[in-house]
């Protein structure tokens, strides 16, 4: 027999792609950075001039034998990689995630045990748009979650919403080629407005649920900080024991849930295409990091895989939290911002298939086509098998896999044997005896066929739940929804056929959105006996927390500086943050003007103060304010300030106008509180 080797197939220890020197443990910051005080071509050779080609003279021609030159052109001319044929626009943090330690009993998952805490990074996005597109679109949200834990990585790739378009993978092309722009032209960007979602979704009635929650305040949340997630299929949770349960994933932000209105969605896709992703970033960097609750609905696994008379193999069913508590069983805490853009959140490779002892999925025909997709995608999106070797996707655990080769191989394997049995390597790696991933062995049989369980037959009732779950407030915005966007079909057929589809959900919805697009509503059958969901609700019953909130203050030479400082001082206490506004940008005493006129739209503002003393006279001021105010955000003024807010037309004694003689406790006190409602609703639906 040969000699022993040593057996090591962890990246390479010695130098990190750039060229770094790198700790031996783990990942630790050098991966990530370039290395040495002079610039070099990408083999290290030192450079005297990357700012003139090599030519024949001073007037050319340009040589052919300029290697930099080359070098530095090729490698820009393939900066591009191709994006993500979905969720391709997106935006990301680092953070920690601590399980609390209630969940032990139901699954052996390592990461969820007492106190555990684990590296994380999440990616938030967009569905249809291209890269480039705008945040605050019409869409659904993917939230995707890679845990880097102790028993390698586990991807919890879901969305904003807790159902899906379709029942079975096979549709997801179909979904998606009806969503996306238009062939043709290629419009609309980014969003579903168009005939052929709406061609699609009317003849593909399982998707009407998930399309009353497109259409719904979820499909323009105001940050990802007040987004909740949803794994949304059903998963199978393991205990030690070998005892399984069925369960549903919730993300809950601390932050509360909240959206956009529709109108200032669509100015932010102008003004800010950038919105949430500045949004979080900025945050971030501020000290207000992203929270939520994980939470775990657990419902018995039972052979008909059924809780309720609700299938849990539908995804395009939800389990109302009144039926099933949701038990909250770790935090999330997202406080670090990437260092760049493309290693980390372009190339972050998730996959519904990164599993971890304890956690299984279930026969949901939607979930069984993403086990096959998200590794296939990766193959050509990031050039190759060895994505998992880039620092963002290696897991923190010793990797010793036996696979070999291929594109962009960063591993310097050792060894000859990568295969098993072998005897030349003593049979190394081993298959390990504790902690492995053993699939729990479940009965599998019936008739080969392409067929859904008849249970999955019934697609309007959780709609119309859903519908009859919201306030006022929100189902009139969802009658806005599809009166906007069923106004940009060209093809009237298509519109009275989703007329059809909305009359077997509820007759007023139907109606009240036929009579804005001058249609009649024809009669469907809508479930009468449903229970509503509060649960489903937005509609805060209390004051939240302000954290990651800006509240503009209008001002100009002479107002009170002091009062700003007040105001700011007690709005970081909570997190929140002052946005000085002024014609013309400098400083203001001790306060900077951070935004002039010209440079900003009320879109930036949860809330706007005009300050004692200010004297801005501006139309665009007028239109900021009045944005705000038909948008129901909180508005207020001190001292001579209220004068400019009537001079804009501002009814200060209108719901949610707070005015105040100065900045004390109190006035302070009353703005944050208010903040902390989101929206001044009464204002524009009176109760
Ligand atoms: Fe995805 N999905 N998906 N999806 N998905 C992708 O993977 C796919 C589905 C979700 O930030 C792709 O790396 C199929 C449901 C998120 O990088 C791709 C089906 C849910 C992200 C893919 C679904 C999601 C993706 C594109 C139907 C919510 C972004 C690039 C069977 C639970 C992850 C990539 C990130 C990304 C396929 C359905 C969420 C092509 C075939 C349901 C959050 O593999």
């Amino acid at each position: 027999m040969p000699p022993k080797r040593q057996h090591d197939q962890a990246a390479p220890k010695q130098t990190s792609p750039t060229g770094k020197a790198e700790f031996a443990a783990g990942i630790g910051e050098d991966r990530r950075a370039q290395a040495g005080r002079y610039l070099t071509t990408a083999n290290g050779l030192r450079l005297s001039d990357t700012d003139h080609s090599l030519k024949a003279g001073s007037r050319g021609p340009t040589l052919l034998e300029d290697f930099h030159l080359r070098e530095k052109i090729t490698h820009f001319d393939h900066e591009r990689i191709p994006e993500r044929v979905v969720h391709a626009r997106g935006a990301a943090a680092h953070g920690t995630f601590r399980a609390y330690g209630n969940a032990e009993s139901v699954t052996k998952a390592g990461f969820l045990a007492k106190g555990r805490e684990t590296p994380v990074f999440t990616r938030f996005s967009t569905v249809l748009g291209s890269r480039g597109s705008a945040d605050t679109v019409r869409d659904v949200r993917g939230f995707a979650v890679k845990f880097y834990t102790e028993e390698g990585n586990f991807d919890l790739v879901g969305n904003n919403m807790p159902v899906f378009f379709i029942q079975d993978g096979i549709k997801f092309p179909d979904v998606i080629h009806a969503g996306k722009p238009q062939p043709d032209r290629e419009i609309p960007q980014a969003q579903s407005a168009h005939d052929t979602f709406w061609d699609f979704v009317s003849l593909h009635t399982e998707a009407t649920h998930h399309v009353i929650w497109a259409m719904s305040d979820r499909g323009i949340p105001r940050s990802y900080r007040t987004m909740e997630g949803f794994g949304v299929h059903t998963f199978r949770l393991v205990n030690a024991a070998g005892e399984t349960s069925l369960v549903k994933f919730h993300w809950k932000p601390l932050a509360g849930v909240h959206s956009l209105v529709w109108e200032e969605a669509q100015i932010a896709a102008g003004a800010d295409p950038d919105f949430h992703r500045r949004d979080m970033a900025d945050g971030i960097e501020a000290g207000a990091p992203l929270e939520y609750e994980l939470g775990l609905q657990l419902l018995p696994d039972t052979l008909d895989e059924t809780f309720e008379g609700i299938d849990l193999l539908d995804p395009t069913k939800i389990v109302p939290e009144e039926l099933a508590e949701v038990v909250l069983v770790g935090k999330l805490t997202l406080d670090r911002n990437p260092t760049n853009y493309f290693a980390e959140t372009e190339q972050v490779a998730f996959h519904t298939g990164h599993l971890v002892p304890g956690i299984e999925i279930t026969n949901d025909p939607l979930m069984q086509a993403r086990m096959f997709s998200y590794l296939d995608t990766q193959l050509t999106r990031l050039g190759g098998p060895n994505f998992t070797q880039l620092p963002i996707n290696r897991p923190h655990v010793d990797v010793n896999d036996n696979l070999r080769d291929g594109m962009h191989q960063t591993a310097i394997h050792q060894g000859t044997a990568a295969y098993k049995p072998n005897s030349v390597d003593d049979d190394q790696p081993e298959i390990a005896t504790e902690g492995a991933y053993i699939h729990v062995p479940r009965e599998v049989s019936g008739p080969k066929v392409r067929a859904n369980p008849v249970s999955f037959d019934d697609h309007y009732t959780q709609a119309t739940l859903f519908w009859r779950s919201m306030s006022p407030v929100e189902q009139a915005h969802i009658v806005e929804a599809f009166t906007f966007e069923l106004s940009k079909v060209y093809e009237k057929p298509i519109r009275e056929r989703e007329l059809e589809v909305l009359a077997d959900v509820d007759a007023e919805l139907c109606a009240r959105v036929a009579a804005g697009l001058g249609l009649p509503a024809p009669v469907g059958k809508p479930a009468e006996a449903v229970v509503p969901s509060p649960a489903l609700s937005q509609m805060p019953v209390g004051p939240g927390p302000v954290a990651g909130r800006v509240i503009g203050v209008v001002a100009s030479p002479g107002a009170d500086i002091a009062g700003i400082t007040k105001l700011r001082k007690a709005a970081e206490a909570q997190g929140a943050v002052v946005r000085v506004i002024a014609e013309v940008g400098g400083e203001l005493g001790k306060e900077i003007v951070e935004r002039t006129l010209l440079a900003t739209r009320s879109i930036e503002y949860d809330a706007v103060v005009i300050a004692d003393g200010a004297t801005v006279l501006d139309p665009r001021l007028t239109v900021l304010l009045q944005e705000a105010f038909r948008h129901c955000k909180v508005l207020g003024a001190w001292g001579t300030g209220a004068d400019v807010l009537r001079s804009a037309g501002v009814d200060t004694s209108a719901p949610g106008v707070l005015v105040g003689e100065g900045v004390d406790k109190s006035y302070a006190t009353g703005l944050l509180t208010t903040l902390g409602l989101h929206r001044v609703w009464e204002r524009v639906f009176p109760v």
